[in-house]
């Protein structure tokens, strides 16, 4: 008997089935109820006492690893059929995987920095986490001005002179340091502020800024370019219009309105009726600033301009909830695709 249960084991081993039905066939045959291995069960019955334990745990054996080989091979036939099905036809067309869309504040940031990139200008960028020098002391930011407050800008705590940018300025601060006029440079880039969050407003947003330096740049060529950038962004009926205003590194500084891209100036609910949205602040650059930054403001003068992407994408889409950009929604995100 002993002889019949290692041929079994030994072919249990050996056996190399093609297809499941050869592995089901080979169980049956060994493992069904009129099976090989019932007709050692039953041989067992018949064996003296003392062989009894011997025998036993062998055919125990045998039994547990008859069945675990079957498994075995109906388990790798199983995935080596399904692998060469996968492959299957290699001439099959492929299936269509989803594509992404570019994100709404990506798509209005490109189309303002081609508009400006027609105009001459060139893409700077600079570091988010910056110092008080480029952020606000170069930028004629006096002592105690609020926005040098922990209320308004995020400070490093271990060190007050480190802090997240509050606007992109420190990049245009950062071009004039290390460049000659004349100079012309989008800075498109995220700040953050230390604002509660709501439908208007974030402690992180995102500014295109614009710096024009060179002799005898005027006002006037400001508001051709400015002109320029709405018509181009709003629509050739865009009109605008230039209110006086104060920053303290522009000297004249003026915020601009765009003629109602909802009502086209007639008055509607989102100009609140007055027919005007504000798009953006500018100004010339205070000669304090060109001073303070390496550039003659005796032989130079310039122009600077800023807007937020996220303001000028929701007057563009009609977005009235600023936090929708932020959710990443993508029932809300795949709705602004674009070729830029
Ligand atoms: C240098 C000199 C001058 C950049 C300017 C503005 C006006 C402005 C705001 C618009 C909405 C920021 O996103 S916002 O809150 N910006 O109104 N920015 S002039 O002037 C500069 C920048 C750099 C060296």
């Amino acid at each position: 008997m002993i002889d019949k249960i290692t041929d079994l084991l030994r072919r249990v081993e050996e056996f190399k089935p093609k297809a499941e039905a050869e592995v089901e066939e080979f169980r049956i045959k060994i493992l069904g109820k009129k099976g090989e291995l019932n007709a050692l069960m039953e041989e067992f019955k018949t064996v003296s006492p003392e062989m009894k334990r011997e025998l036993g745990q062998k055919l125990n054996n045998l039994k547990n690893r008859a069945i675990e080989r079957v498994n075995e091979l109906k388990t790798s036939i199983k995935n080596s059929s399904a692998s060469t099905s996968t492959i299957g036809d290699m001439s099959r067309p492929g299936t269509n995987d989803p594509m992404g869309t570019r994100h709404p504040i990506a798509i209005v940031k490109n189309e303002i920095l081609a508009i400006f990139e027609r105009m001459g200008y060139t893409v700077a960028s600079g570091p988010e986490i910056e110092d008080d020098w480029h952020v606000f002391s170069a930028l004629n930011f006096p002592p105690e001005h609020p926005a040098r407050d922990m209320q308004d800008t995020f400070f490093i705590q271990r060190n007050p002179d480190i802090l997240l940018r509050t606007h992109t300025s420190s990049i245009q601060v950062r071009t004039m340091e290390t460049k000659k006029p004349p100079i012309r440079v989008v800075c498109p880039g995220r700040v953050y502020r230390n604002e509660s969050i709501s439908y208007r407003s974030h402690c992180m947003f995102h500014q295109v800024e614009g710096l024009y330096i060179d002799e005898n740049v005027s006002f006037a060529d400001l508001k051709q370019s400015i002109e320029y950038f709405a018509k181009e962004f709003f629509g050739e009926q865009a009109v605008i219009r230039l209110r006086p205003s104060y920053f303290p590194f522009t000297e004249p500084s003026a915020e601009v309105d765009v003629s109602c891209v909802l009502c086209g100036g007639k008055g509607c609910p989102v100009c609140k009726h007055t027919g005007w949205l504000e798009i953006m602040g500018c100004g010339m650059v205070d000669p304090n600033v060109l001073e303070s930054c390496g550039i003659d403001p005796k032989k130079y003068t310039g122009f600077a301009f800023g807007m937020g992407i996220e303001r000028s994408a929701m007057l563009k889409y009609g977005v009235k909830d600023l936090r929708l950009f932020f959710e990443n929604d993508v029932r809300f995100l795949g709705q602004f695709d674009s070729a830029l």
